[in-house]
């Protein structure tokens, strides 16, 4: 079976009937959804959720996923969702997938964060994958400027060749700053720069890795402490 999809369906185990459910984006969480979809509608699962994308929000629509907003409810029990790198303590570098805002929005909102991944996303140090960063788009150049002043040079993203713009209208700059020596100073110093609205850089926040091995075979890391 495909890693992601076994870390993917195996993350499902955290989600119970009664539960306020965040759903991840990206091609590792889709294999969440997706097997919540099943459970939903096999088994009967009774869940809500929040999508943390446009993308994830029509993939539980397919499958009837009842989706409810921060109007219905005010915390989520648990939230899956996937990574481009995972170090030991288990921070994250997300963004790969443009969502980081909504992402880290329905993180923070979460009881429970699960990750999702296959192998090659868990790495000794955070950095090798640049730094996705979402910037609103007036003033993006001096934004950039004083992004650049930190130690990278952003690179605005695009798909299919055009500018990509995040579902809450925005731009997602990739920024190289090499192996980050000290995430939570950059991630200060990064919020600290007006136009940048969020940083892909997910802090003490996940409670299980699950990653998913070409072996076939599963690896599960709880967060220490
Ligand atoms: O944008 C994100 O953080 C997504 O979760 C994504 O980058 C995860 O990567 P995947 O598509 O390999 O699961």
């Amino acid at each position: 079976m495909n890693p992601k999809q076994l870390a993917g369906e195996k993350a499902v185990d955290y989600v119970k009937s009664g539960m306020k459910v965040g759903l991840g984006t990206g091609s590792t969480a889709y294999f969440t959804i997706q097997e919540i979809g099943r459970r939903f509608k096999n088994e009967g699962l009774d869940i809500q959720a929040i999508a943390t994308s446009i993308e994830s929000e029509n993939l539980a629509q397919e499958w009837g996923i009842p989706l409810v907003t921060f109007a219905d409810i005010d915390h989520l029990d648990v939230t899956i969702d996937g990574a481009d790198e995972a170090d030991a303590q288990l921070n994250l570098i997300k963004g790969g997938g443009g969502a980081l805002l909504r992402e880290k929005i329905v993180a923070s909102a979460s009881r429970f964060y699960v990750i999702v991944a296959d192998e090659r996303k868990y790495v000794p140090q955070l950095g090798a994958f640049g730094l996705p960063l979402e910037i609103i788009p007036f003033a993006w150049e001096e934004t950039c400027r004083q992004v650049q002043a930190l130690g990278c040079k952003p690179v605005r993203r695009e798909k299919y060749g055009q500018i990509f713009i995040t579902d809450n209208h925005n731009y997602t700059f990739d920024c190289d700053f090499g192996l980050i020596q000290n995430a939570y100073e950059l991630n200060d110093k990064l919020h600290g720069l007006p136009g940048v609205v969020e940083t892909g850089l997910f802090l003490d926040k996940t409670d299980v890795l699950i990653i998913g091995k070409n072996s076939g075979e599963l690896e599960i890391i709880h967060r220490k402490g």
